[in-house]
């Protein structure tokens, strides 16, 4: 049995952290074997990268940040996640390609095939079973970011046209995929959240195989 990669997108602070756990306690409880990994990141090359691409300091243009996102992603697909799907492990992604398409494609207006065709190589054929997008206003998905932490990284301090592009983005990716898609509104409880998260995701289990414990 192949594995299921299942990846969380949406704008700044939308919770997908929170409902990466949420979803990792579900899946463990079945039990079944999961991974949870980020991005940029979850390889030694791709924190590295991921420091680049966050510090306020840094000067990058719009290429290159594709390139290092697309980067970083190659190393994850490569190192990582390719091995644990081999295995039949269930690899959470808290955001993947959809997010270089999102916040380069549309954000920086690079263009979203342009940024598609950028993350070939980086992919090498892998590509989402399931991804949840958890949908928030800009100005409410900010104001969390900031009530979080003290300063905004290099990409949460631009402009609000800039995040409103990417939500646009993640909303044109969404209808245009709604197979795989799942749309949740971010503002409601977590718990809500998480039981619509849990529910589809065990209906792809279902399909794909997996045994579970019981109902969601
Ligand atoms: N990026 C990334 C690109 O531009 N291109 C790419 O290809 C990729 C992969 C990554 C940055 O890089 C950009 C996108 C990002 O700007 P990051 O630090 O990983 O930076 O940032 P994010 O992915 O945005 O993650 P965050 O940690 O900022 O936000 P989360 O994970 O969405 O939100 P979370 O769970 O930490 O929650 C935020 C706050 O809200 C609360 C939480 O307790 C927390 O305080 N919260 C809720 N409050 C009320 N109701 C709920 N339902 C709540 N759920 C969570």
């Amino acid at each position: 049995m192949t594995g299921l990669l299942i990846t969380f997108e949406g704008p700044e602070g939308a919770g997908k952290t929170t409902q990466i756990q949420l979803l990792a306690g579900y899946l463990a409880d079945q039990p079944l074997p999961v991974e949870v990994l980020r991005e940029p990141g979850g390889t030694s090359l791709g924190e590295k990268i991921r420091n680049l691409l966050l510090d306020p300091e840094q000067e990058i243009c719009p290429g290159a940040e594709a390139y290092l996102y697309a980067a970083a992603r190659a190393q994850l697909v490569n190192n990582v996640i390719k091995p644990f799907l081999d295995q039949g492990r269930i690899v959470l992604c808290d955001r993947f390609a959809d997010a270089s398409i999102a916040y380069q494609g549309w954000g920086r207006g690079l263009g979203p095939q342009r940024v598609k065709e950028a993350n070939a190589l980086a992919l090498d054929g892998i590509w989402p079973d399931l991804t949840v997008l958890l949908d928030i206003a800009p100005e409410a998905g900010l104001q969390r970011a900031m009530d979080r932490r003290a300063g905004l990284d290099r990409i949460e301090q631009e402009d609000l046209s800039f995040h409103r592009a990417v939500r646009q983005g993640y909303s044109e990716l969404a209808g245009a995929e709604p197979a795989r898609f799942l749309v949740v509104d971010a503002t409601l409880s977590r718990e809500e959240i998480s039981q619509r998260i849990s529910a589809r995701t065990a209906a792809l289990l279902l399909q794909k195989g997996f045994g579970l414990r019981g109902e969601v």
